[in-house]
């Protein structure tokens, strides 16, 4: 039986709440990212910014140029926290099988309860309805039956739309976009495919899969199962764990630093990903070592405020391994790095500390843009070496074994 997935993204987010709460702001043009003089860039534009060429990412000077008479708002990120945990937790009451993807966007999947709301087109717009009414905000739906159809028809509906694509139509309904529409795809991806003659979805799904895996490594395969309309991704519900790590032997033991460190660094990269994508926060970070006689040794730090930082995650690691390897000689054999006693994010506190907000917003740019383009697509410096040892695709480095999580 086909699925029905529904993925959720709510139009303009940031701009929108900042609309809700102060309804002299509806129907303008308006940039959550800072005051036109300041150096950065949009964060969110209404859709009436839009229309005068604003978008995500633009220097806030050139949308100052395009659109003096827009609003410009700095914005306040434990406002669009609230936000999202509202909005989650009315999806919550629409489905179990719920997978949050960030802060303003996630995947339902209603198989079967078509009976339960009539049809899942009407459980899609209570779903708008409630969005509507209780949060002033506006949501745009796709429905299909696998994930990636499902994300390209909510974002081809905005705003305010609803788009269902039949079971058995994915192919015609793709067929007809630009091949830029299909995650995955950026700007370097489309510059190669461009370059190959492939411009549409129909040319791309009829590129021999052998041609894309040699261009594209492992994402070939992706691509060629993204433009065939084909996603068997399950939608996974974020268990409720108790602590989060990720750990790897290496292939040889090791009594590199900077190898260790790099490893560290990602493996903590990894963790705190995993942490914002559950909205989660970390009040302990412990080392985990085994060294090549199979001792293992943990170590573990508390933390004076709760995190989600890579940062901090990554740096009380550090700290914790030059402690243990200062007290031993063997080269290591496996190292991890893990959070625990976990908290969800208080308010008060952030409100006040905005060296904390910036590494959030940090953080969740970088996460947008791996969870589009894969995670390999920023790389930090800290982790830079492991691109010289370890082969990479776009879910991450293929480390000897793989990160284990709990
Ligand atoms: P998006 O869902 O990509 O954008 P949006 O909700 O503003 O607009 P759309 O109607 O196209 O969905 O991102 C959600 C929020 O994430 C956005 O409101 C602000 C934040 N964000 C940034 O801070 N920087 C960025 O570059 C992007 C793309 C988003
Ligand atoms: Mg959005």
């Amino acid at each position: 039986m086909a699925r029905s997935i529904l993925h959720i993204d709510l139009d303009a987010f940031f701009v929108s709440v900042e609309q809700a709460l102060n309804p002299e702001l509806k129907d303008k043009p308006v940039v959550v990212g800072g005051r036109p003089d300041k150096r950065g860039v949009v964060a969110s534009a209404s859709y009436e910014a839009r229309g005068f060429g604003l978008h995500a990412g633009m220097p806030l000077a050139t949308a100052c140029r395009l659109c003096p008479q827009a609003t410009f708002i700095e914005g306040s990120f434990p406002k669009y926290r609230e936000a999202s945990q509202r909005f989650m937790a009315i999806l919550a009451d629409f489905s179990p099988y719920l997978e949050p993807v960030g802060l303003d966007e996630a995947y339902l999947d209603a198989t079967g309860f078509e009976s339960i709301y009539g049809s899942i087109r009407q459980m899609a717009m209570d779903i708008k309805r409630r969005i509507k009414t209780e949060l002033g905000l506006c949501a745009s739906v796709g429905i299909a039956s696998c994930k990636v159809v499902a994300k390209v028809a909510s974002e081809l509906s905005k705003p305010d739309g609803l788009l269902e694509v039949a079971a058995g139509k994915e192919l015609s309904f793709l067929a007809p976009l630009p091949i830029a529409k299909l995650p995955g795809i950026g700007r370097k991806t489309e510059q190669i495919l461009n370059s190959l003659g492939i411009d549409t979805i129909p040319k791309l799904s009829m590129m021999p899969l052998d041609a894309l895996k040699s261009h594209f490594g492992a994402s070939g395969e992706l691509l060629h199962r993204y433009a065939n309309g084909i996603d068997d991704r399950q939608v996974e519900p974020p268990a409720a764990a108790k602590s989060i790590s990720r750990e790897t032997t290496f292939g040889k033991d090791t009594r590199d630093r900077s190898l260790l460190s790099a490893t560290l660094g990602y493996l903590s990269e990894r963790v705190g990903a995993t942490l914002r994508q559950r909205d989660r926060r970390a009040c302990c970070v412990t080392l985990k070592l085994r060294y090549a006689d199979f001792t293992t040794i943990t170590r573990r730090h508390t933390l004076g405020q709760a995190t989600d930082a890579d940062q901090t995650i990554f740096n009380t690691g550090q700290k914790l391994l030059k402690q243990a390897l200062s007290q031993e000689r063997q080269p290591v054999r496996l190292i991890g790095i893990g959070v625990s006693n976990l908290v969800e994010p208080g308010r008060q506190l952030d409100m006040l500390d905005t060296s904390v907000q910036r590494l959030e917003q940090l953080n969740r740019a970088i996460d947008r843009i791996r969870n589009k383009y894969g995670f390999t697509a920023i790389q930090t410096g800290r982790t830079l070496l492991l691109k010289e040892i370890f082969p990479e695709n776009e879910s991450g480095y293929t480390l000897q074994t793989p990160s284990l999580s709990r």
